[in-house]
């Protein structure tokens, strides 16, 4: 990867991910763009504003910066996905055509991210395989799928050098994921640890989610873009996993530090629906053998730096 384009960089894996890529390729190397301004990302390097559902925009800027490495991060996420399914599959679908198409007239490299929500209630539940029945039941979860297959089409049809890695729920600090996630709550949770608030979970105690600190959903990407294409058996897409926890662990990890913290359950019956239909961990084998992959955070580990990092905001 030499020159790198973002699309959708204003969003919560693009806003560390950028500047992630700049320090290893360069500022000027990496150009973000989103469909709304974002003045930190253009304070550190090249930024344009794009519309990712503009198929001649994205050419005309994949030609005009010599882009040879695209990185798609437009989505729509589980829970708004079914509030507004029509228009998920628009925008998710719609953007992932155009980094393809234009990938291929360029001769890029693209990765899009997949999911947990790729797997559905009939998938395995516990370590869910590589390969394995993904029938899901969410507006988000037939985007993902449907994005894996097209991701394997045009590598097998066209040569286009497409990977993927399916992301847990990712745990940040720098940008919110917006409310629009199953997950989101593994976030929000420390913000109210922080701010002395009481939490109120809208997923219900006892489920669990495979989940990811931010750095090592980075380094995944990274190492996966960067991984000897001739060891890849698999490619759109990889398991890869680091911790599954339910609402009340997250809740004592926190508490261990901060024991005055408080938490509540007031269940959303569309997240609990979704949560319940995705599985309770994966297993990330083949990206092990494949590519090396390898996670440097746990829960314990990932609570510690998230209050630190928080606590620095000086939240009201
Ligand atoms: C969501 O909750 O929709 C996302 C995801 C797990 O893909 N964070």
């Amino acid at each position: 990867m030499k020159r790198i384009l973002i699309v959708g960089a204003g969003g919560q894996i693009g806003s560390e991910l950028t500047t992630y890529l700049r320090k290893i390729y360069g500022n000027d190397n990496v150009v973000a763009t989103d469909v709304r301004e974002c003045k930190q990302l253009a304070e550190s390097g090249p930024f344009e504003v794009m519309n990712a559902l503009d198929a001649n925009a994205m050419a005309e800027m994949v030609s005009r910066q010599k882009i040879d490495s695209i990185f798609n991060l437009v989505a729509l996420l589980s829970a708004v996905g079914e509030a507004k399914p029509q228009t998920a599959w628009q925008v998710n679908i719609g953007a992932l055509m155009n980094s393809l198409e234009v990938a291929r007239q360029y001769n890029c490299a693209l990765f899009t991210p997949s999911s947990i929500g790729a797997f559905g209630p009939s998938s395995p539940k516990d370590k869910t395989p590589q390969d394995t029945v993904m029938r899901p039941t969410t507006m988000y979860g037939v985007c993902k799928v449907t994005g894996e297959m097209l991701g394997d089409y045009y590598h097998s049809r066209f040569g286009v050098d497409t990977r993927s890695v399916r992301f847990p729920g990712l745990i940040s600090n720098v940008t919110l994921p917006g409310g629009g996630g199953t997950t989101d709550y593994a976030v929000d949770i420390y913000y109210s640890a922080v701010k002395g608030e009481k939490f109120i979970c809208p997923i219900p105690e006892g489920t669990l989610m495979d989940m990811m600190y931010m750095p090592d959903a980075l380094n995944a990407a990274i190492s996966l873009m960067e991984a000897d294409p001739t060891k890849l058996v698999h490619r759109n897409s990889f398991n890869i996993a680091s911790m599954s926890f339910t609402p009340e662990i997250i809740y004592a990890e926190i508490k261990k530090r901060l024991p005055d913290f408080t938490m509540d359950y007031d269940v959303d019956p569309v997240k609990k629906a979704i949560a319940e239909s995705w599985p309770n961990s994966l297993d990330d084998t083949c990206a092990r053998e494949e590519w090396g992959w390898k996670p440097e955070w746990d829960l314990s580990s990932m609570t510690d730096d998230m209050l630190e990092v928080i606590r620095k905001k000086n939240l009201k």
